[in-house]
């Protein structure tokens, strides 16, 4: 679809009131992290910041560019596709979709939770990247790291242990939820955003992530992983989380 095609859509959707007002949505109440950024409609393949090559050696050019120019570009083109025919869920943004996927009907909701999960996820998985990633945490994320885990190495593990245990496609997160930060894992293109945590750090473990350079062997991959992880990026995400979050009960 085009642009053109979009904004036409957007431009006939009626003008919202609350959520409670969109037809197929079911008394939803807009529920959003605010620490998340709104990514309005149509959803569009942001740039990556970098070369397909930057992370080099850790994961290869040929990986980066399949997975950014096609994997993503195809959730992209499927969620706007979906929301074609829903001119009155025009005004959501993709985060809001997925905070409140249980108040939209089937069979749009699976479709989506994969589609606009999958946009969301790999618009997040760009940015925890760096060309000069690696390294440790700094500042109030590492003392949350500490706390919450003993150590950076011990998170390490949590998140390699859940990566590992991922059957099948998804992800695993580090994840700022009520206050309190969690290692987890969710299936496909399931977002931790949906159940109201807000990711700090994920890690892709689709095969289409790793399959080029690691084959079957996802360990390789994770342990490369956190060679490329942009800790800056992660702390920015942990200041944001912690801004908007409610206090810890
Ligand atoms: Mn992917």
């Amino acid at each position: 679809m085009t642009r053109r095609d979009a904004i036409k859509v957007i431009g006939g959707g009626a003008a919202l009131v609350g959520l409670g007002a969109i037809p197929g949505l079911r008394g939803a109440e807009a529920v959003l992290p605010l620490g998340t950024s709104r990514t309005k409609q149509p959803f569009v393949l942001p740039e990556l910041g970098y070369p397909y090559g930057a992370l080099e050696p850790h994961i290869d050019a040929q990986t980066m560019e399949i997975h950014h120019s096609k994997h993503h570009a195809a959730y992209i083109k499927n969620a706007n596709k979906a929301l074609e025919a829903h001119p009155a869920l025009a005004q959501m943004t993709a985060e809001e979709i997925l905070s409140n996927l249980t108040a939209i009907d089937e069979p749009l909701r699976t479709a989506l939770r994969n589609n606009v999960g999958g946009h969301v996820n790999h618009s997040f998985f760009w940015k925890i990247l760096s060309p000069k990633g690696g390294g440790e945490p700094t500042g109030d994320l590492a003392a949350a790291i500490t706390k919450a885990f003993g150590s950076t190495e011990v998170l390490r593990t949590k998140v390699n242990d859940a990566a590992l245990k991922r059957f099948g496609s998804g992800w695993a997160w580090l994840s700022l939820k009520a206050g309190t930060l969690s290692v987890h894992s969710t299936a496909n293109q399931d977002s931790p955003i949906t159940d109201g945590s807000v990711p700090i750090l994920g890690i892709d473990v689709w095969e289409h992530a790793y399959y080029l350079k690691h084959q079957n062997l996802r360990a390789d991959y994770v342990a490369a992983f956190w060679s490329a992880v942009d800790w800056e990026q992660a702390g920015r995400n942990y200041a944001s989380a912690v801004s908007s979050a409610p206090a810890k009960a």
